[in-house]
């Protein structure tokens, strides 16, 4: 990267390492980043964590202190530098950091960067370093039991788990919340170097952090303020280079003194291209790079990508309370997306093709927002990278979730640098959208008994924390970007979190009560942006095969039990399943139903989120992905795998959607559009026996404003029917832009049980087309919820999960890069009238 004249030098220290437990006296290999459950998988000394009921065998781990250790060459040049500095950017989390066996510095936040000077602590030649990690377990233990009062954990810090008795630990440990246990997640206290560990030296001074302040932003021009955090070690006049997308624009004089580490250069790109979020433009990127020099010798440089473009949270007093919608570039947009927690319980595992996976399919999803959860970390530099790239917004939440906090300086100093930290790291990107103080601990202390139970202390930190701290934090570093004290919120702690009239919600509300699905779309349940609600099923059966045995293959059995971390999630998904569909066949057949009553809830939900827009400006649903094998909330399994909800999703987040609805007698069609800009089309409804009999049909030309939810069909099905039962007939709506369908929607008017399914006869013909094949199916008879599978073969199917209705075929593309011999025959397809038939 830095030409032969940079005075700047880099050493990396990832790679191979030793490590082994404190108290056992043989090293064995590890590998940097990492963790130390998966070098003790790689020497064979633990089985998969995630098979079966392996969670519960490897509790020892979390109890145990960790050593890892390397050595390392040092060239005198290096020796020679002004400063010479040891970056850790990841270390979980109570850390002994030994450089040639002097105690250089103790850490204990898995979320910061740390630097240490170590110029007098090297030498010439061969060096080593050694890390020690105490045993969270040990260590949290010490602060729980320092703590002068009670501080409420989040409900799914197991600690029996851990034969912890009731020792909720995880509030006083700034380690991932989700690693003591949630209830998605499996308990797993992993210790390791989980980010790069590397040595830099520099001479004369150190381009530290780099702001890209957007100032001002017409056509002609954007006006940028790069503001520069220099650590000086000799004073001099140097010189900065601009270079946007490698053309230096700009050279400028800076003279540095030892006392400031704070310089601003303005400077200009010329005709800027804008970014815009997935479905509303290009996503436009800057790359800008500022060399600072001594004459012509390089002193360090530094580099980041930026998009231009404004983005702005609006609240507002409105007639209804206060609006709650994010605005790009002046245009204001529905949000569509989902919560996003660490697509793995061990960390660095999740490699750049895994992170691609993700963002790539959120875009295909026609996401455009993700909300990095509280619970879990502030992600990997990559994550966001991909975001800008994608068009995909962050909600960013500070990583606190679902507990209170403890008020003692030490703490408060501690979360206060690694706030600022993330703050420097991410606040360049231009998917950064939002940050918000945490997940749900407002909501607890409000609403979950806590403000009567607990100390009123933890009420005062929380104040500290969220409204002061955190606040200054972002007010300090990133004052472009809105902070929000909490997810959900409504405006101010006068008010109830859970107002519906203004801020964010969360809507779980259904839960406790067991509501019926309809619940969720009362309005008096839709707020003005969503931010979580969900629907638990199971990964499909083909997922729950690689974690299980023939034998596990039963809901309660002891192993889908272990892979069911919420306590009503096994009560509440049969329960809700029996008032819908007919008793399941099988375990496969249950697994399959489970995820269509995930879809139907959330459908239900999200297509009454976009009717009630503009009322309603966004909805980020409960949750995109999985840590682990697991029965969850979430969209796409741990494997990859694509359930029923996130085929609808796709489906409900385009840019036009029909959705229909029906209350008592009368039943109505909405045609909703996305768009930035006006459109035109023409809704037709049909109304169809089973058999693909044709028994009503509505077509009607529809105007759409930007952003506009349109009621375009209200009337009462008895009417049509003329005495034709409901359990035979079926709805099917369509929208029709230019001649092309452009959103399709089929709807039931009784209950998947009530309906009278017959055994269809589906017809499928294959074509070889560019990167897979396209697949046309025909059916004789109404069929709902196609499921397609095809075991052994790796490849995507656009559309799953659909019904399919006799008077038009279904034409879906199958993503593969082999070549399959009798696809035809391969192909499964299996129906709702499958499952209980
Ligand atoms: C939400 C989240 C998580 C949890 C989910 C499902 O409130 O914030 O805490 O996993 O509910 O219960």
């Amino acid at each position: 990267m830095f030409s032969q004249k940079s005075l700047y030098q880099k050493l990396d220290l990832a790679g191979q390492w030793e490590f082994k437990s404190r108290d056992s006296s043989k090293f064995m290999s590890a590998k940097v980043p990492g963790v130390n459950h998966l070098d003790l998988l790689n020497n064979a000394v633990i089985e998969d964590p995630f098979f079966r009921n392996n969670e519960k065998k490897i509790q020892w781990i979390g109890k145990k202190d960790w050593v890892y250790r390397r050595k390392f060459t040092v060239d005198a040049s290096l020796l020679e530098s002004d400063s010479v500095n040891l970056n850790c950017d990841g270390l979980d989390t109570f850390a002994h950091i030994y450089i040639n066996g002097y105690h250089l510095a103790y850490s204990d936040n898995m979320h910061r960067r740390y630097s240490f000077n170590i110029k007098n602590h090297l030498i010439e030649g061969e060096n080593s370093i050694k890390i020690i990690f105490d045993s969270h377990v040990e260590k949290a233990l010490e602060l729980y039991n320092s703590s002068q009062y009670e501080i409420p954990a989040q409900p799914n810090d197991i600690p029996f788990l851990a034969e912890l008795k009731d020792y909720k630990i995880s509030p006083y440990v700034r380690k991932a919340g989700y690693h003591f246990g949630w209830d998605w997640g499996p308990r797993f206290m992993t210790s390791g170097i989980w980010r790069d560990i590397y040595i830099e030296s520099w001479n004369t001074a150190k381009l530290n952090e780099l702001h890209l302040v957007q100032k001002e932003i017409s056509k002609r021009k954007a006006s940028i303020n790069a503001k520069l955090e220099i650590l000086v070690e000799k004073e001099k006049e140097i010189s900065a280079e601009i270079y946007v997308n490698d053309e230096l624009i700009q050279t400028t004089l800076l003279t540095i003194a030892k006392n400031n580490t704070d310089y601003q250069i303005p400077f200009e790109i010329n005709s800027p291209k804008l970014w815009w979020p997935n479905g509303m433009g290009e996503q436009h990127l800057y790359s800008i790079k500022i060399i600072l020099k001594n004459e012509d010798q390089i002193l360090s440089e530094k580099t980041e990508r930026i998009g231009i473009r404004e983005i702005r949270l609006v609240t507002k007093p409105d007639e209804f309370g206060e609006s709650f919608y994010f605005e790009v570039n002046g245009h204001p947009f529905f949000a569509k997306g989902a919560n996003y927690i660490p697509s793995d319980n061990f960390l660095t595992r999740v490699d750049k093709a895994r992170y691609l996976q993700t963002i790539a399919e959120a875009k295909k999803s026609n996401f455009n927002m993700l909300r990095v959860w509280g619970g879990g970390i502030y992600e990997s530099d990559l994550f966001y990278d991909l975001c800008d790239e994608y068009g995909i917004l962050v909600w960013q939440d500070f990583m606190f979730a679902c507990s209170m906090y403890p008020d003692n300086n030490v703490f408060i100093e501690n979360i206060k640098k690694e706030a600022i930290d993330n703050v420097k790291r991410i606040r360049n990107h231009a998917s950064l959208a939002l940050w918000c103080g945490n997940n749900e601990v407002e909501e607890a202390w409000r609403h979950w008994g806590w403000s009567k139970k607990y100390n009123k202390k933890n009420w005062i930190a929380y104040q500290k924390i969220f409204h002061k701290v955190l606040a200054d934090v972002v007010e300090e570093n990133n004052p472009e970007v809105r902070y929000w004290p909490s997810s959900p919120h409504s405006n101010s702690l006068d008010e109830d979190p859970r107002d519906i009239t203004r801020g964010d919600l969360h809507y779980w509300a259904y839960r406790g009560p067991r509501l019926p699905i309809n619940e969720f779309k009362k309005k008096k349940n839709i707020p003005r942006f969503i931010s979580e609600t969900g629907f638990q099923s199971f990964p499909e059966f083909e997922s729950v095969k690689k974690f299980s045995l023939p034998e596990d293959w039963e809901l309660f059995s002891p192993v889908m039990i272990q892979h069911q971390k919420s306590n009503e999630g096994n009560s509440i998904i049969p329960d809700y399943m029996v008032r819908h569909f007919k008793a399941p066949k099988d375990f496969e057949a249950f697994i399959y139903q489970a995820q269509l009553m995930q879809e139907k809830s959330m459908r239900i939900a999200h297509e009454a989120y976009l009717r009630a827009k503009p009322y309603c400006m966004g909805t980020l649903y409960w949750q995109i992905n999985d840590c682990w094998p697991v029965a969850s909330w979430a969209t796409i399994d741990y494997y990859g795998k694509w359930k029923a909800q996130q085929y609808t999703m796709k489906e409900l987040f385009k840019p036009i959607v029909v959705s229909i609805n029906n209350e008592g007698d009368d039943f109505t069609v909405h045609a909703i559009s996305d768009k930035m800009k006006p459109t035109k089309g023409k809704l037709v409804s049909k109304i169809f026996k089973i058999d693909g009999t044709l028994i009503w049909e509505n077509e009607q030309y529809v105007k759409l404003k930007s952003n506009e939810s349109k009621l375009v069909v209200n009337t009462s099905i008895k009417k049509i029917l003329h005495g034709i039962s409901e359990k035979e007939v079926y709805l099917r709506s369509y929208f029709v832009e230019k001649d092309k369908i452009v959103a399709n929607n089929h709807y039931l008017f009784v209950s998947e049980k009530d309906f009278r399914l017959l055994k269809p006869q589906i017809k499928l013909k294959a074509e070889k087309a560019e990167k897979g094949y396209k697949l046309t199916f025909k059916t004789n008879t109404f069929s709902r919820k196609v499921f397609l599978s095809i075991v052994g073969i790796e490849g995507f199917f656009h559309t799953n999960y659909f019904d399919l209705s006799p008077d038009r075929d279904e034409i879906i593309f199958f993503e593969t890069s082999q070549n399959i011999k009798d696809i035809e025959v391969k192909i499964n397809t299996y129906s709702l009238v499958d499952s209980f038939l």
